[in-house]
């Protein structure tokens, strides 16, 4: 639950950036969308854009604005036939309270735009309203198009993403419960995971213990990878079972209110880690607390990833893995065939947030930065994630091109060795104060004491 205050407050931050004398803002939250064959819906998620300045997550609805008008929430109201299947709908009334808003019946949004015809409009959020208009209660979208205008529907967009970048405290209070749902599906894999289990079966026990945390749904699909499947980025769990001697990696997190959470945490499916694995294990440990140590207002988060890089290529030079001075081989992107993803992103709404990038500053097209998805000053306020990682990846590991650019930087013969070995990622969600950093899934065990602790626990059932 969102307070109001915080959701009238940002609106008006937003207009004041807008600066608008004439015109206006119309901001659809989307339509659901139908599964073929059925007559039920895909999961809503409605436009973040939507979200942030109303605060509701109702589907087929539209926010708009006029400077001289202000703010106005059009909402559906259940017909019979809806009241039957799918249940009365919000009432407007407690949508206002809730929302702060003036709410109107959706089938006044016509003649809100009418009375709008000839003027400049910006369009936000979810254009669907463009191919299904009817759904919104409104004919003859090609009659108002021309007064779409691209470029300052543009501007508009760009302003609500960098005032979604600095999180208010009701914002800040969600993501918090979300991250404390995630502890829970987190500990749960950390005490349940047994050789024989599948990564499926563990899937089913860490979101399970989400849900009974108060998430309503998982922020992303999540991923559970055993062996040599945690070198897969995105892994989507499988029938494969844990094996003893494997690292298993969990990239899952819960969503609370529309607000993500991120985590990632890899731990041996034995009540160790053995070798290599405990070697690599504290160094991306290392490089992580390094990172959220560095923390703190008016640092750039690109020198957070060059530095998390750096730490890399030093570790695994360390280690034999690498050779050559750990500047020169970040120069030459060589890091990034074991760590070829940035070190994070913006969270909020969005898994990956809007407003990664500040404006003017685009991704570089070098094989070691392409994936970073923020470039921007730390400002407090701020929610990123941080989340180095060390993998073994077939797919660049056995590439005969990049194995003859960088044959003298990489012991091959060793790398080949460990093909099989999979990845450790360690992923936390940390709010930038004025300070430094707050670390919200900070509870969440990450120590090869505290997992070994509990790995030890789990395999003696
Ligand atoms: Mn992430």
């Amino acid at each position: 639950m969102q307070s109001p205050d915080d959701l009238r407050n940002r609106r008006e931050a937003v207009a004041r950036l807008w600066d608008m004398s004439r015109g206006a803002a119309l901001i659809p939250g989307g339509l659901p969308v139908p599964v073929a064959g059925t007559d039920q819906y895909h999961d809503f998620h409605a436009h973040p854009e939507f979200t942030y300045l109303s605060g509701a997550r109702l589907a087929g609805s539209a926010l708009a604005f006029d400077p001289g008008d202000g703010w106005v929430l059009f909402a559906p109201v259940a017909g019979i036939e809806e009241r039957v299947w799918v249940g009365d709908g919000e009432d407007l009334e407690a949508l206002a309270a809730s929302t702060g808003l003036r709410v109107r019946p959706l089938a006044e949004l016509q003649s809100w735009l009418e009375r709008r015809r000839g003027e400049t409009v910006a369009l936000l959020g979810n254009d669907d309203i463009t191919h299904h208009p009817a759904a919104y209660g409104v004919e003859g979208w090609t009659a108002l198009e021309p007064d779409v205008d691209a470029e300052l529907s543009a501007r508009l967009s760009e302003q609500v993403s960098e005032s979604r970048r600095t999180k208010d405290s009701s914002e800040i209070a969600l993501m918090r419960s979300a991250a404390g749902a995630s502890r829970a599906g987190h500990l749960a894999a950390l005490r349940l995971a047994r050789t024989g289990m599948s990564e499926r079966q563990l899937q089913i026990e860490l979101e399970a213990e989400f849900f009974r945390n108060g998430a309503e749904r998982t922020a992303y699909g999540s991923i559970v990878g055993t062996g040599s499947n945690g070198a897969v980025l995105h892994f989507s769990p499988t029938s494969r079972a844990l094996r003893d001697g494997e690292v298993v990696l969990i990239d899952a997190g819960a969503e609370v209110g529309g607000y993500a959470s991120d985590v990632t945490r890899t731990f041996p499916v034995g009540p160790r880690f053995e070798g290599i694995q405990r070697d690599l294990y504290q160094l991306v440990l290392d490089v992580q607390q390094a990172a959220i140590g560095e923390i703190r207002p008016g640092v750039e988060y690109k020198d957070l990833h060059l530095g998390a890089a750096e730490r890399i290529a030093s570790g695994l030079a360390d280690l034999g893995i690498l050779r050559g001075n750990p500047a020169d081989l970040v120069e030459r992107d060589v890091h990034a065939l074991f760590f070829p993803h940035g070190l994070g992103h913006m969270l909020g709404l969005a898994t990956h947030d809007a407003g990664g990038c500040l404006k003017g500053r685009t991704p570089s097209d070098r094989f070691g930065l392409k994936w970073l998805r923020a470039d921007l000053p730390l400002q407090p306020g701020y929610v990123v994630t941080i989340e180095p990682g060390i993998y073994f990846i077939r797919a660049l590991l056995t590439d005969s091109g990049r194995r003859e650019q960088y044959r003298d930087a990489v012991d091959w013969e060793r790398v080949d060795r460990l093909l099989d070995f999979g990845g450790i990622r360690i992923e936390d969600d940390v709010l930038v104060t004025a300070t430094g950093a707050d670390v919200l899934s900070g509870a969440i065990p990450k120590s090869i004491s505290d997992i070994e602790a509990l790995r030890a626990e789990a395999n003696s059932r």
